[in-house]
């Protein structure tokens, strides 16, 4: 547990909101990267960013009822452009036909709907010329980074970045949330990126020691290349609690809705809201979170598809998230299709694939006293295995002693 934000643990479950300029081309965040789009190209998106369905407090009810506890914005991606006013920069949102702040009423919406408050925070930036070679952002995994990288004037441009977390930090009250991008810090990713040099010279503890000292009550991810408050699996599950070290660490793993964080309107291969509920699902289970992105339209609003799929998952979380909220992982072990979450003495079983009329849970005998449905309270039948018995109209039927047997109705609830 994170001892200074014991609610980060208890929350489990947030939205990710990737939300910029790539919002107008449209086609994934990493856009001006993956199309080698310069900065001069890639600013018509700036001259024309006028997100007029932009309405924070539609964004936080909808987290609000998919069951989500907090969210977190970019207020920077790796393009480099500002949704705040920041000073140390013209590449705003300000100066776009936006014309205003754009962070101010994000922190403010979530606030009225009572949710925590999140940001993310890009260390790289393809915009800014001293993250800049020649006017053409740096590229990823450019065999020849070295030589790309020189004439930059990295010293300059830790300024620059300290500088605007001061300002993230300093000037919209209470954050309760920094999730910074991206260095992997201990995940072994060093060499997979930026040519196998790693990217060290963020200034990384001065950088979290003013991030502490300005909000002390912040959790931070661990993408600074030193550790933060929790680690940060990207678009996967992990297999069991997470370790750093051999000790148990807090975690929460970051997931699409559809493969892509920005906005990306013909991709389709969204996954099924009952995929994602068992991504949640299998998360706390084994101790982690969930931070659920949503990419919105360049015009600000969330789009259907996207809304689809968290009304779904606020109808299940309406009857589930007694077995989410403050939940994690059990001592005992699930049997294969099933995960068990754990809240104090009470054990939630979930069923990925409903069985016909019985289910064998091992080391459960005598250990339970009642069960019953989450949706409904419905009492559930226990019968603990008892060879004498086994002619019995409910046969555990080769299950090991020890092994409790829950009947449940024929049809799937
Ligand atoms: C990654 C970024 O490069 C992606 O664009 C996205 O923001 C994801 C959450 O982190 O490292």
């Amino acid at each position: 547990m994170i001892q200074h934000a014991p609610w980060f643990e208890e929350a489990r479950f947030g939205m990710f909101v990737h939300w910029g300029l790539y919002a107008l081309p449209a086609r994934h965040e990493w856009v001006m990267n993956r199309e080698e789009t310069t900065v001069e190209e890639y600013s018509q998106y700036f001259r024309r960013f006028d997100p007029d369905l932009y309405d924070p407090r539609e964004w936080a009810r909808a987290a609000r009822q998919a069951g989500m506890k907090y969210v977190v914005l970019t207020t920077k991606h790796h393009d480099g452009f500002c949704l705040w006013d920041s000073a140390l920069t013209d590449y705003k949102a300000t100066n776009t036909p936006a014309g205003r702040d754009l962070i101010a009423p994000y922190v403010e919406a979530l606030r009225a709907e009572g949710l925590k408050v999140g940001f993310y925070h890009s260390l790289i930036d393809w915009h800014h010329p001293d993250f800049t070679i020649d006017g053409v952002h740096p590229q990823r995994n450019a065999a020849d980074v070295e030589s790309l990288n020189s004439g930059r004037d990295m010293a300059r441009y830790r300024d620059y970045l300290h500088g605007q977390v001061r300002e993230l930090l300093s000037n919209y009250g209470t954050i309760d949330y920094l999730f910074f991008d991206f260095s992997y810090a201990g995940l072994g990713h060093e060499e997979e990126f930026w040519g196998g040099k790693g990217r060290k010279d963020w200034a990384s503890e001065a950088l979290l020691a003013m991030v502490r000292e300005l909000q002390p009550g912040i959790v931070v991810n661990d993408r600074l290349d030193i550790p933060g408050d929790f680690v940060t699996p990207e678009q996967y599950q992990p297999a069991g609690p997470m370790m750093l070290d051999g000790v148990p660490v807090t975690w929460e793993a970051c997931q699409t809705l559809n493969g892509s964080w920005g906005y990306d309107r013909d991709n389709l291969n969204y996954k099924s809201v009952d995929l994602l509920l068992r991504m949640l699902v299998d998360g706390v289970s084994k101790g982690g979170n969930l931070l659920l992105n949503v990419g919105p339209t360049g015009r600000g609003s969330i789009d259907p598809r996207a809304l689809h799929s968290l009304e779904g998952i606020g109808e299940w979380m309406k009857l589930h998230s007694r077995a989410i909220y403050g939940a994690g992982a059990s001592a005992f072990t699930a049997p294969a299709d099933a995960r068990y979450t754990q809240r104090g003495d009470r054990l939630y079983v979930h069923l990925f694939a409903w069985p016909f009329e019985y289910v064998h849970l091992p080391e459960l005998a005598g250990k339970v006293e009642y069960a019953q449905l989450l949706n409904d309270a419905s009492e559930v039948f226990l019968k603990e295995v008892d060879p004498a018995q086994q002619a019995m109209n409910m046969t555990p039927g080769g299950q090991p002693p020890g092994t409790l047997t829950i009947k449940l109705p024929v049809q799937r609830p």
